[in-house]
C-alpha cells in the first residue's frame, strides 16, 4: 500500500478511537461495543509495527507505557499549584460562607459550584496547541514531579485535545484516582501473590503514578477527573474562558478532558449544604472513593475579589465527611467461638470515634489475616469504618509499635469448651470440634433458630438465650417448647408479664414454614435463599432429609461443598433427634403446593434485591417473587436478570449498571406483583 495511503488511514483510526475514548470516559455515552474498540485498537496497533516511523506520540496506543526512568526530573509550575482549606462541620461550613458574602458584599444571592472531592492526587497536565506535553504532580506548589510517561497511561486523559477551538498553551489540574472496582481487583491480586496490600485507593493512586516504570501504571486503572486552570494563554483565542467556574468546566469537557459527572452549579449556600447531605447519603454507591465536596464561589470575577491567604484560594473550601479512618491502639484480642465452632480473633482496641460512631472492637478475620497485617498486641493500628461495614484494622503504624509489644497467640483448644481444634483443609479458620457439647456453639445455635428470618421468637433476644443455657434451662432449641412460666420468670429482668408473652410467641411460632425451619437449623452455607429453594424442591422434610449429595446439587444455588454439608448435617443423630423433637413440641407448616409452569411466570429469572423497600420487607418481596418461580440471589452477577433498586441502593446497583443488568424500581415491582396478582 502507498505510505500516504496507510498515513490517511492511520489518521482516520486515531481520530476514531480518540472520538470513542472520548464518547466513553468523557461523555460517560459509549456509542460502540467493547468488542469494536479493541478490533480498531489492534488495526492501529499492527499498522504502527508494520510501519514504526508512521508512530506518533499522540497515538491510543501509546498509553501502554514507555520505557523505565531512573529518577523523576522536576517541573516549575507556571502558576503556582494551590492547596484547599478544609472545613469539618455545618458550623465551620456557615462560617466560610459568611466570610465570604461579607466580603463580596454582593446584592443577590452567590451561586456556587459543588462537587465530591475525590480521594486521590492533585496534578497538573500541561497542553501545546493540543498536544500533551508535561504533567506534574503539586509537590509544594511550586514545583513538583515530573511524570509526563506515567500520566500518558491513564486512559481517560486525551493525549490530544478535542476539535481546534482550544488555547495554544492550556494548564489543567485535576485529580488522578483509583476507582473502587479496580482498587479491590488490585489488592485481591496482591494477596494472591501474598503480597502487600495497598491501605485505600488514594495510596494505591499515588503508589501508580510514583512508579519509574510506567509499563507498570498502565496496569493500574487509574482515572482522572478535571477540577480546575492553571496558565492558559490568551493568544490568537478571543475570550475562550468562560465567566463561570462552571462553565469553564464544561469548556474541558468540550475539548475532551473528563470532569465528574456529580458536579453542580448552585444558587445559594443552603443549596451547597443539601448538596454535602446528598453526597454524604450516595457514598458508598459513587465508583471511586471520595472525602467530602469541594464547593467553589462560582463566578469568577468574585473568586478575583476575594483572592487568596497563604496557598489556599479563599473561594473554594473542602467541606470534608467525618473521618472514616482513625489511629488507635490494639490493646487486646481475644477469641469468639461462632454458631459453626469458627474461632474468630476479635480485636479490642482503645475506643476511638470513627465514622459518626465510637468503636472499641474490629474482627481480625483469622490467622492469615493477622499474618497478613503483621500486627501485635500493643500496636498502634489504623482502623476504618465506612457506611455501615463492621470495622477494619487497614493496617499497623510499626515506627509506632512499642518495646511491650506482644505476638499474637492463638489458643490450642477451644476458650469455652477446651475441646480440639482443628484448621480444616482450604479454610482460613479455626474450628472448635466440640460442636454442641460447646456452649458458644449451644448459644449460637438457639440464638439463630429463634432469629427474624429463621422462627422469629418475639422478645427471645441474645442476651435470654445466653442466660438461659448459662444456667442450663435449655440445651437445644426443642427445650424452648417445654419451658414453664415459672422457670422464665426467676431469670434477670423477666417478670411473670414477659414471661407469659414469651410463652405465646413460642406458641405462635410453632406455625412457620419448611423453608424457614430448614433455615433455622443452621446448616453451613444453607442461608435463607438455599433453604427456600429446597423447600420448594423437595416439598417436604422427609424427602429433603434422605436426599443425596448428587440429588442435592440439583437444586438451585446448591453446589457440591453446599450438598456434603447438608448430607454431613443430617447423618448426626444428635440433629435428627432436635428435629424430630421440634416436630414432636408441636412444630408445623403448611404443605407447598406444586405449581405448574403457568402459575410461575417469573420461572428461572433471576432477581436481586437492594437497598430499602419503603412498601414491604424485603422477606415479603422475595417470598412473592419465589412464589412466582423467580430465584432470588444475594449477589449480582452477569447471570442476574433483574436488580430491585430501593432507595440508598450502594454497590449491587452500580455493579448491576456496569453489567448492563436491567434496573427495577420498588414502584415496578409492586406493578410486576399487581399484574401477576400476588
Ligand atoms: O486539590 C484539589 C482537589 C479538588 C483542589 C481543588 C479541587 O476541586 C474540586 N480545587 C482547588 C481550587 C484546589 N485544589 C486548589
Amino acid at each position: 500500500m502507498p505510505t500516504d495511503t496507510i498515513t490517511t488511514q492511520l489518521a482516520q483510526l486515531k481520530q476514531q478511537i480518540a472520538l470513542y475514548n472520548h464518547q466513553y470516559y468523557v461523555l460517560d455515552q459509549p456509542t460502540v461495543p467493547d468488542a469494536e474498540y479493541d478490533r480498531l485498537m489492534r488495526e492501529l496497533i499492527s499498522i504502527e509495527e508494520q510501519h514504526p516511523s508512521l508512530k506518533s506520540v499522540d497515538s491510543p496506543s501509546q498509553k501502554v507505557g514507555g520505557k523505565a526512568l531512573k529518577a523523576f526530573s522536576q517541573v516549575t509550575h507556571q502558576l503556582p499549584m494551590l492547596s484547599l482549606d478544609n472545613v469539618f462541620s455545618e458550623q465551620e461550613w456557615q462560617a466560610f460562607v459568611k466570610r465570604v458574602e461579607d466580603k463580596l458584599a454582593a446584592s443577590a444571592a452567590v451561586s456556587y459550584c459543588a462537587e465530591p472531592k475525590l480521594d486521590g492526587l492533585a496534578v497538573s497536565l500541561r497542553y501545546e496547541d493540543g498536544l500533551l506535553v508535561q504533567a506534574a504532580t503539586r509537590g509544594d506548589g511550586t514545583s513538583g514531579e515530573n511524570i509526563t510517561e506515567n500520566i500518558r497511561t491513564i486512559k481517560s486523559i486525551p493525549l490530544r485535545l478535542i476539535g481546534e477551538n482550544y488555547p495554544e498553551v492550556i494548564e489543567v489540574r485535576g485529580e488522578v484516582f483509583m476507582p473502587k472496582a479496580s482498587f479491590d481487583a488490585l489488592n485481591e491480586r496482591a494477596i494472591k501473590k501474598g503480597e502487600k496490600t495497598f491501605a485505600n485507593p488514594r495510596n494505591a493512586a499515588a503508589g501508580s503514578l510514583r512508579q519509574l516504570d510506567s509499563k507498570i501504571t498502565a496496569q493500574r486503572n487509574l482515572a482522572f477527573y478535571a477540577y480546575g486552570l492553571g496558565f492558559v494563554s490568551t493568544d490568537g483565542i478571543e475570550r475562550w474562558l468562560e465567566d463561570s467556574h462552571f462553565a469553564r468546566l464544561q469548556q474541558l469537557k468540550t475539548i475532551g478532558l473528563p470532569i465528574c459527572p456529580e458536579i453542580k452549579q448552585l444558587d445559594n449556600h443552603s443549596q451547597c449544604q443539601a448538596f454535602y447531605e446528598d453526597i454524604l447519603n450516595r457514598r458508598d454507591e459513587l465508583s471511586y472513593e471520595i472525602d467530602g465536596t469541594v464547593i467553589k464561589v462560582n463566578d469568577i470575577a468574585y473568586q478575583e475579589k476575594l483572592g487568596f491567604v497563604a496557598r489556599a484560594p479563599r473561594w473554594a473550601t473542602a467541606y470534608k465527611f467525618p473521618a472514616q479512618e482513625e489511629i488507635t491502639v490494639l490493646e487486646e484480642v481475644e477469641f469468639q467461638v461462632g454458631r459453626t465452632g469458627a474461632i474468630t480473633p476479635v480485636a479490642r482496641l482503645k475506643p476511638v470515634f470513627v465514622g459518626g460512631v465510637t468503636v472499641s472492637n474490629a474482627t481480625l478475620h483469622n490467622q492469615d489475616e493477622i499474618e497478613r497485617l503483621g500486627i501485635q498486641v500493643g500496636d498502634t493500628v489504623i482502623i476504618r469504618r465506612a457506611g455501615d461495614v463492621i470495622p477494619q484494622i487497614v493496617s499497623v503504624v510499626l515506627d509506632r509499635r512499642p518495646e511491650s509489644a506482644k505476638m499474637i497467640e492463638f489458643p490450642k483448644e477451644c476458650p469455652v469448651c477446651q475441646s480440639e481444634v482443628v484448621r480444616n483443609e482450604g479454610e482460613a479458620v479455626l474450628r472448635c470440634t466440640g460442636g454442641l457439647f460447646c456452649g458458644a456453639q449451644r448459644k449460637e445455635a438457639i440464638k439463630h433458630f429463634a432469629s427474624r428470618k429463621a422462627f422469629d421468637i418475639d422478645g427471645l433476644g441474645d442476651k435470654l438465650v445466653e442466660q438461659m443455657v448459662d444456667e442450663n434451662l435449655i440445651q437445644t432449641p426443642t427445650d424452648l417448647f417445654s419451658l414453664t412460666e415459672i422457670q422464665i420468670s426467676t431469670l434477670d429482668r423477666m417478670g411473670k408479664k414477659s414471661a407469659l408473652n414469651l410463652l405465646e410467641s413460642l406458641m405462635k411460632a410453632k406455625q412457620t414454614t419448611l423453608a424457614r425451619f430448614i433455615y433455622s437449623l443452621g446448616i453451613r452455607e444453607v442461608g435463607e435463599a438455599t433453604a427456600s429453594n429446597l423447600a420448594n424442591y423437595y416439598l417436604t422434610l422427609e424427602t429433603i432429609l434422605s436426599a443425596n449429595i448428587e440429588s442435592l446439587q440439583k437444586v438451585p444455588d446448591v453446589g457440591e461443598i453446599v450438598a456434603k454439608n447438608i448430607v454431613q448435617f443430617f447423618s448426626v443423630q444428635h440433629n435428627v433427634e432436635v428435629i424430630q423433637g421440634l416436630v414432636a413440641s408441636g412444630i408445623h407448616w403448611p404443605d407447598i403446593a406444586v405449581k405448574s409452569e403457568d402459575e410461575q411466570p417469573l420461572l428461572d429469572q433471576i432477581f436481586v434485591l437492594t437497598g430499602t423497600l419503603s412498601q414491604m420487607g424485603r422477606s415479603d418481596a422475595k417470598a412473592k417473587l419465589q412464589s412466582l418461580g423467580a430465584k432470588v440471589s444475594g449477589s449480582v452477577s452477569a447471570k442476574t436478570h433483574y436488580l430491585v433498586a430501593g432507595e440508598k441502593a450502594g454497590s449491587k446497583l452500580t455493579k448491576a449498571q456496569d453489567l448492563g443488568v436491567e434496573v427495577l424500581t420498588e414502584d415496578d415491582l409492586v406493578a410486576l406483583f399487581t399484574k401477576h396478582d400476588v
